[in-house]
């Protein structure tokens, strides 16, 4: 007998207690959950798999897709479309929204996903992820349009990520606190083995690509610089930094130990808001790590309250242990 929690026990004694997951959202969180698996395995193949390099083809961002990238996106939408959940879905790696097929019953859901995050990561071996966002199909009875997706980040039903490092890991929220499952490979399944996660208040660790230095707005440059002076200057403490350049891994740091996480809007590009997609990278992430009780903004407003305007809209991302965002966010005001 083991006392194990497995990720099909907790939603079914989560559905049972309190309804906070209704059958079609079990379902549906299962499903992303064993997709996972099956692209875990394929990243721990890497080259034997033959999944590693360029596809060489470009998604609606004008980035290079990577192999993995596309198998990513096909693993999650054929693990997705018959189940009966889902009344559509759409892809960092998806120009449109993908609608189920006629052949296929119509669910409740809509699922965003970003189904290979940190892709410059794939083929040096360093850990990505999957992100994903669960939105509940506005209700009458009509087709599914691209603006049946812009609901702001407070609309979520659901968010999670998976993890392909050392361990593969899903983390998730159904609003109710953030409960970690670790892959056990043996079985074949994911189990419980941290809930209720809790990331600090404070911390001594930021991630932010340093290389933009140049190009940071003011009150970016002015926190980092605090930070960089260390014991000697007005924060009175050392800090440290990391930047794994997947921003999966980077959250999963911060959800395991704190730290604060940053890609802010710079000046390369004036006329974009940020590199991230607002909704299937931030809203989940900022979801996930106010739950835990941090906090994530755009500099100026609370990332969840954002209204979308465009299913691949970008956005500036602080996130992580609350203090740290309150004094960037506070930077930002006080910048005007
Ligand atoms: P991707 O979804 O195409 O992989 O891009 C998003 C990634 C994030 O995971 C990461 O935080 C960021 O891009 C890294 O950007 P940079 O290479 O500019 O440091
Ligand atoms: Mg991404």
């Amino acid at each position: 007998m083991s006392n194990r929690i497995s990720l099909t026990r907790y939603l079914v004694e989560k559905q049972r207690l309190d309804d906070h997951i209704p059958g079609q959202l079990r379902l549906l969180l299962e499903v992303v959950a064993r997709a996972c698996k099956t692209i875990s395995h394929a990243v721990n193949k890497g080259a034997l798999g033959g999944v590693l390099g360029s596809a060489g083809s470009e998604n609606v961002q004008g980035e290079v897709q990577k192999k993995l990238d596309i198998i990513a996106n096909e693993v999650l939408i054929e693990a997705n479309e018959w189940g009966g959940h889902l009344a559509a879905m759409a892809s960092e790696e998806m120009n449109n929204i993908y609608l189920i097929p006629n052949r296929y019953p119509r669910g409740e859901y809509l699922l965003l996903i970003d189904p290979l995050d940190g892709s410059s990561n794939i083929d040096v071996n360093v850990s990505i992820g999957t992100i994903f966002s669960v939105l509940r199909m506005p209700e009458g009875d009509r087709g599914v349009e691209e603006n049946d997706f812009l609901q702001p980040g407070k609309c979520q039903v659901a968010a999670g990520y998976c993890v392909y490092g050392p361990q593969t890991t899903l983390v998730l929220t159904v609003g109710d606190g953030v409960a970690m499952f670790t892959l056990d490979r043996e079985m074949g399944s994911f189990v419980l083995t941290q809930d209720a996660v809790q990331i600090p208040a404070d911390t001594r660790e930021f991630a932010i690509n340093m290389s933009n230095m140049r190009h940071w707005d003011a009150p970016v440059k002015r926190y980092i610089d605090e930070c960089l002076a260390g014991k000697d200057g007005p924060r009175a403490k050392d800090f440290n930094m990391r930047w794994v350049a997947s921003m999966v891994a980077d959250v999963h740091r911060i959800m395991t130990r704190g730290g604060i996480f940053m890609y802010p809007w710079d000046k390369r590009e004036p006329n974009k808001p940020g590199k991230l997609r607002l909704m299937y990278e931030a809203n989940p992430m900022a979801w996930l790590i106010e739950q835990a009780g941090g906090a994530a903004t755009n500099g100026r407003e609370r990332i969840m309250d954002v209204q979308p305007t465009q299913l691949h809209e970008r956005v500036s991302v602080i996130l992580g242990s609350r203090n740290e965002v309150d004094r960037v966010t506070q930077y930002h005001l006080e910048a005007g």
